[in-house]
């Protein structure tokens, strides 16, 4: 047995840290190998890292994606595409033309490599654990920190063992095993978690399978997921002509966790996320006849070959039930051309489906968005209100095979009536063709980056006063999703390389007259419950609020990327010290906080004061020293400029 026998995830950070003790919840700094950014957040992340004054990237690879602002309504998005062209080949970075595919799930098949490090500015990120990569969402503001060759800062996670045993039963998928989890543990509960995947389940689960559990973790909130690196792994890299990328990884004999958590995958059913979170979990034969208006198959959780196949065999020689709309946005080229190929797209265009790019489309709300009250079932991650493009949408999420069976039937239907079950194998060969993916130049200075007039400079934030005077612009309740503070969507999207016009998006759906109202007051604070910011890594739902004058949120806990965003952006994230304090403030109240950065240096206690009701109320924060140095200066991106954290080991 090894002498200090460490988890999987234990190893890796290991292998990678740069400064701290891995104590859990002590802040620990990380080597970044690869980097990865989407073209919605890429555009503010590359401006940012131009800011930085580095020729080229520092990591071994950084690739950029163009998979969600892909409708080009006018010339917004076509602007952005071509600056995130141009600026890839100035500093080193690997250009995925739009057509190639979403971030994740090409990651995964062309890039990914078992036992590094990969931060990417989309929460879906850690998809990549699928292939044995330690691969973490964030803000696009640490990514651009972390091609300058800077590390990432975390709070050392807890390692949660989720034991697989068993054997997944016909027309059960992975989807219904991390639904299953999302059931059990909710949307809060990998809160500084990884979630690291042993036992002898995982065997007979091939990579992409894998990776919908991994990508799907995000929604448990877990700072990542990880299979182990094994002969499944071996097998996928060889059939993407990656063979030599693999290397044999796993949990050393006699690691411990924090804690445990155990499958059997032979008791799992089809299930289903219903309306509006990912965790309200339901199995499919509860809600058998119920009308299906429309079905949309893709995302990066669910559109692997077999994913698709699975699909195409199950339909094939049927038509879409009348009543449904079927809409297929593949997850990578190198998926539809190998179903062009074998024929399956023929047979998938007969059965009647809508098929859109090969990019995130539905997910996002970039399109297909579902009738008035319209029930979709989505192979997607999200169910958030709202993220459809229609307001009162009812959003379901679930497996291909309880999607297909509901394109069949215009009804919920459980799948496992629907005979047998079509088997398929993961190809020996995949297609491999990386023409779609831009190789930077040796040397980029003499490109010229192309900046359309979309593009407005990035806003940044003050140095902390000391003294705040200022309202409440708005209280919510729990799980307040980054869709919601900051909505996406074809309307929206657009500007995400415009902060002053995306700025008049904040809280739209919530609260139509926040960002004047912020406006007029010249800033104020938001009041949060549980688990505020879950979702999404935009770190537009920080920048905006802090371009409208947002100096603190108060929540009763907060959203692991979110948080750190606020902190990235200069805006204090604060829980209340006790359960009374959410309570005594209202929404318009005005709050004063005196001395503020001096508290923010002595410890973790700030008192304020409601002058509506005259009582004091305490709250805390638990910012490491890192973290108060970068509030203190007005932000992540000043605190660098200023020399901010060379001090290194
Ligand atoms: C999402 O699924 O919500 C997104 C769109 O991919 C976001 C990123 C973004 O808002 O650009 C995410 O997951 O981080
Ligand atoms: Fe794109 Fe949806 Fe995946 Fe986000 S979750 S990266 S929007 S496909």
């Amino acid at each position: 047995m090894t002498k200090n026998p460490m988890n999987l995830t234990q190893k890796i950070i290991k292998e990678h840290l740069v400064a701290g003790e891995m104590v859990v919840g002590e802040e620990i700094a990380i080597r970044i190998d690869q980097t990865l950014t989407q073209d919605a957040t890429g555009t503010m992340a590359y401006l940012q890292f131009e800011t930085l004054k580095v020729p080229r990237v520092k990591t071994k690879l950084s690739v950029s994606y163009v998979d969600h602002n892909t409708l080009q309504s006018g010339f917004e998005n076509a602007d952005d595409h071509l600056y995130l062209q141009s600026v890839a080949a100035k500093h080193g970075v690997y250009f995925s033309r739009p057509g190639n595919g979403i971030c994740h799930q090409v990651n995964v098949e062309r890039f990914g490599v078992p036992g590094r490090t990969l931060l990417g500015s989309d929460s879906h990120t850690p998809t990549g654990g699928g292939i044995g990569m330690l691969a973490i969402g964030s803000g696009g503001l640490d990514v651009a920190v972390a091609m300058g060759g800077g590390p990432f800062n975390l709070p050392m996670p807890k390692v949660v063992e989720v034991r697989l045993k068993g054997v997944l039963r016909p027309w059960v998928s992975a989807k219904d095993v991390i639904l299953e989890l999302l059931r059990r543990l909710s949307v809060k509960g990998g809160v500084g978690k990884v979630m690291e995947y042993t036992g002898s389940g995982i065997k007979r689960l091939s990579v992409p399978q894998r990776a919908t559990i991994t990508n799907m973790g995000a929604e448990l909130g877990a700072t990542t997921s990880l299979f182990p690196s094994d002969a499944v792994t071996q097998s996928f890299l060889r059939a993407q002509g990656r063979a030599r990328d693999f290397r044999r990884l796993e949990a050393d004999k006699g690691a411990t966790y924090d804690e445990l958590v155990e499958i059997d995958l032979g008791k799992l059913e089809p299930l289903l996320a219903c309306p509006h979170s990912p965790d309200n979990i339901t199995p499919v034969r509860k809600l058998a006849g119920k009308p299906v208006h429309q079905v949309a198959i893709g995302s990066c959780t669910n559109s692997s070959f077999r994913d698709l196949m699975v699909v195409a065999k199950a339909m094939k020689g049927k038509v879409v039930h009348p009543n449904v709309s079927l809409v297929i946005s593949p997850g990578s080229r190198q998926v539809v051309e190998m179903l062009a190929k074998n024929g399956a797209l023929a047979d998938l265009i007969a059965t009647g489906a809508r098929f859109v790019e090969n990019t995130c489309g539905p997910c996002i709300g970039m399109g297909q968005s579902p009738p008035s009250g319209g029930v979709s079932i989505r192979t997607f991650n999200r169910n958030f209100e709202g993220r459809s493009g229609t307001a009162d949408g009812q959003i379901y999420l679930a497996s291909p095979e309880v999607a297909v069976a509901a394109a069949i039937k215009g009804v919920f239907y459980d799948p496992r009536k629907l005979g047998k079950y079509p088997k398929v194998d993961e190809p020996k060969k995949f297609l491999l063709d990386d023409r779609m993916v831009i190789k930077p130049p040796r040397d980029g200075k003499k490109v010229k980056v192309r900046c359309g007039p979309n593009i407005k400079p990035l806003p940044l934030n003050t140095a902390l006063s000391d003294r705040l005077e200022l309202e409440v612009l708005l209280k919510t309740g729990d799980n307040i999703t980054t869709d919601h503070i900051m909505p996406a969507g074809a309307k929206v999207l657009p500007f995400r390389s415009n902060i002053p016009a995306i700025s008049r998006f904040v809280f739209s759906g919530v609260d139509s007259t926040f960002a004047e109202r912020a406006k007029t007051a010249g800033g104020g604070f938001v009041v949060g419950g549980g688990n505020y910011g879950q979702g999404s890594s935009r770190e537009h739902a920080a920048l905006a609020p802090m371009y409208l004058g947002v100096k603190a949120v108060m929540a009763k806990s907060f959203a692991r990327i979110h948080k750190a965003n606020l902190v990235n952006f200069g805006i204090l994230p604060l829980t209340f010290a006790d359960n009374t304090g959410y309570n005594d403030l209202e929404q318009g109240d005005r709050l004063v906080i005196e001395g503020l950065r001096a508290s923010i240096k002595a410890g973790n206690k700030i008192t304020l004061k409601n002058v509506r009701s005259g009582g004091m109320v305490v709250l805390t924060h638990d910012l490491s020293e890192r973290q108060r140095q970068v509030i203190l200066v007005g932000g992540l991106l000043n605190y660098t400029r200023q020399g901010g954290g060379k001090k290194r080991r």
